[in-house]
């Protein structure tokens, strides 16, 4: 190839440039016997799960960007299972029990640090609601328990208990076995062990349209690399989910916002815990790399933009340097936005669709990183066989018009 400019840009927008031979995204095949839509986490997990479980390797997961650029690659990475209805205690602790081993089991340091996730209480409703999940959790079996604010200041002790703030603390509950993980490793590890089992992944390839036969069953999806035939189509591409199942001509209970998140310049090791206050919006916790990860609640309008409002970022390192006086100081390093996909009763759908071959996996709403082995385990089972493994059967369409509801507004822990 002569140089020249023009090749230079050609170059840049190569799906494959700087990857060596063996991780170069493949030309896509005519047809696959699956397609998995989206290429972040709980779309790669699906994928290792059909090929490694179920025994289909003839299939693609097509992404429109870079793996693990969506959601996957922008949250705060925290990991607990402290839900308060049965189905979703069931859903959450298959995903805490996987990721015990994931490093082990993908061949690659998915960096799972069970540092305890610390959930504070400012008000009596707080307390009511808190010690709730606390007895509910125990019940199932499931670590959680009430701390005093002196307790919880001698688990994490930056945490000002002091009784001037403006939302003082008055307790907490705390999962020791909660914690965090580094995400884009996440999707790095599925996608490489996938690869290997003969999965096809596909990056830059944009779903533009969905195709279905004469009886209406999936037939097919165009793409920007051409168009693909199959018959089974999973669709898991949070954020977006709404638009790619309008191809379908299918719709959902889902509405679409900002969630933000920003770091601080990296310091040594001063926060040994995750703590989240949903009252005051706002949560840190801090990576390996020594930067201090910061969280806000979702912005109050619904929109596609991945930045968000200002305001909200504000309000939140509001919060953050009154609970956290030592961080005042701190200069922000850098701060970003995802799109999360939120339904009704704050619970992801997972399963069929009315349209034969189509199968979804969203709604997961500000809480979705901590599921990815979870929901791809079961996603795997629904689009493999074509029927819901019993962890992910609660969690159907038809919840939405049978009221069978799982209400899990107060344990998504993030402001909405
Ligand atoms: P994604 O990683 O978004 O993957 C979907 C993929 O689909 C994307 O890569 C996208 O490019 C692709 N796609 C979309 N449309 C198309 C198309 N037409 N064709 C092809 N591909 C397409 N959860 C937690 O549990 N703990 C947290 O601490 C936490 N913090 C968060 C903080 C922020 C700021 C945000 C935004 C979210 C947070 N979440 C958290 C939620 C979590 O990130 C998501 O629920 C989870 O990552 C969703 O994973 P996913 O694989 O479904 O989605
Ligand atoms: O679900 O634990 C969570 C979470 C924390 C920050 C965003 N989501």
């Amino acid at each position: 190839m002569r140089f020249s400019l023009l090749n230079l840009i050609r170059q840049s927008f190569d799906a494959n440039r700087g990857w060596p031979e063996q991780w170069r995204s493949p030309e896509p095949k005519a047809s696959y016997d699956a397609i998995i839509i989206g290429g972040g986490g709980h779309g790669l997990a699906t994928a290792y799960y059909m090929a490694s479980e179920h025994g289909m390797t003839n299939i693609a997961v097509v992404e429109k960007g870079w793996l693990g650029g969506g959601n996957t690659g922008r949250n705060t990475t925290i990991i607990r299972s402290n839900y308060l209805w049965e189905e979703s205690e069931a859903l959450y602790n298959r995903a805490m029990n996987l990721w015990q081993d994931l490093s082990h089991v993908l061949n690659y340091n998915v960096m799972y640090s069970p540092r305890g996730v610390m959930m504070l209480a400012h008000n009596t409703h707080d307390v009511q609601v808190f010690k709730r999940h606390v007895h509910a959790n125990r019940l199932a079996g499931i670590d959680n328990e009430w701390l005093s604010p002196e307790e919880a200041q001698a688990f994490c002790p930056i945490l000002n208990i002091s009784h001037n703030l403006r939302y003082p603390i008055v307790g907490a509950s705390l999962q020791r076995r909660g914690g965090v993980a580094r995400h884009d490793a996440v999707a790095w590890g599925y996608a490489r062990a996938a690869s290997a089992l003969g999965v096809d992944i596909l990056q830059k390839c944009e779903v533009t349209a969905i195709r279905r036969d004469a009886t209406g069953a999936i037939s097919g999806i165009d793409t920007t690399r051409g168009p693909i035939a199959t018959k089974r189509l999973g669709v898991v591409a949070a954020g977006n989910t709404s638009a790619v199942m309008q191809m379908a001509d299918v719709r959902l209970p889902l509405e679409s916002y900002p969630l933000q998140a920003l770091v601080s310049e990296p310091i040594k090791p001063i926060m040994p815990c995750v703590v989240m206050s949903n009252t005051i919006h706002a949560y840190m916790s801090q990576s390996d790399k020594g930067e201090l990860v910061i969280g806000a609640g979702t912005d109050a309008y619904t929109s596609y933009s991945q930045t968000g409002g200002l305001h909200i970022a504000t309000h939140t390192l509001d919060a953050i340097c009154e609970l956290f006086p030592t961080v005042r100081r701190l200069r922000m390093l850098r701060n970003w936005g995802g799109i999360v996909d939120v339904t009704p009763d704050r619970s992801p759908i997972i399963g069929k669709t009315p349209v034969p071959g189509l199968f979804v996996n969203c709604g997961w709403g500000t809480g979705g990183f901590k599921a990815t082995p979870g929901s791809g385990n079961v996603f795997a089972h629904q689009v493999a066989t074509g029927e819901p493994h019993p962890i992910n059967a609660p969690f159907s369409l038809d919840r939405f018009t049978t009221g069978r509801l799982i209400d899990e507004a107060a344990a998504a822990a993030v402001a909405h």
